[in-house]
């Protein structure tokens, strides 16, 4: 059972996390269309990882008896000033999601919504896990400024990255 006040933040987030899958598809877009393909991969990848946070609360919420509302959506931005700026422009975002679910938890606690508290530890672990990933291609992207040399050895990189499906994921 959910409160009405949980249910409210828990379908805000839900909304929040379809805007963040938004944002990197707007990203994914861009990237190609500059010729990076790797970094289009990645964009991609974090695309379908926010679609499965986005059906995580859906599948939550009516878990719960309640029901999603969707609700409109900022455009993300659609044009982007390097591929630096974009990953600088991703940690910011997915500090800003680290502040929500830390105040999703904090409700949940306070209002003994243990259920929630538990729904809540993926996501938890998840945010450092997309925090280290963000600062680690930022550091490399600052290490090689705009060495062009270097800017494709890491598109390369980026263009390794595999969607791993939520079943596994949740293993
Ligand atoms: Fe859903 O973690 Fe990124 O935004």
């Amino acid at each position: 059972m959910l409160s009405k006040e949980m249910t409210a933040a828990l379908n805000k987030q839900l909304n929040t996390e379809l805007y963040s899958a938004h944002l990197y598809l707007s990203m994914s877009s861009y990237a190609s269309s500059i010729g990076l393909k790797g970094a289009a991969n990645w964009f991609m990848i974090q695309y379908q990882e926010e679609m499965v946070h986005f059906m995580k609360f859906y599948t939550y919420i009516n878990s719960q008896g309640e029901h999603v509302a969707l609700g409109p959506l900022d455009a993300p931005p659609n044009e982007f000033p390097s591929l630096l700026e974009m990953f600088e422009e991703t940690l910011k975002h997915e500090m800003f999601i680290t502040r929500c679910i830390n105040e999703l938890t904090e409700r949940a606690v306070k209002e003994k919504d243990h259920a929630t508290q538990i729904f809540l530890q993926w996501f938890i672990t998840e945010q450092v896990e997309e925090e280290e990933n963000d600062r680690e291609i930022i550091g490399k992207l600052k290490l090689i400024g705009d060495n062009g040399y270097g800017i494709l050895m890491i598109d390369n990189e980026l263009g390794a990255r595999v969607f791993t499906p939520p079943a596994a994921a949740a293993a």
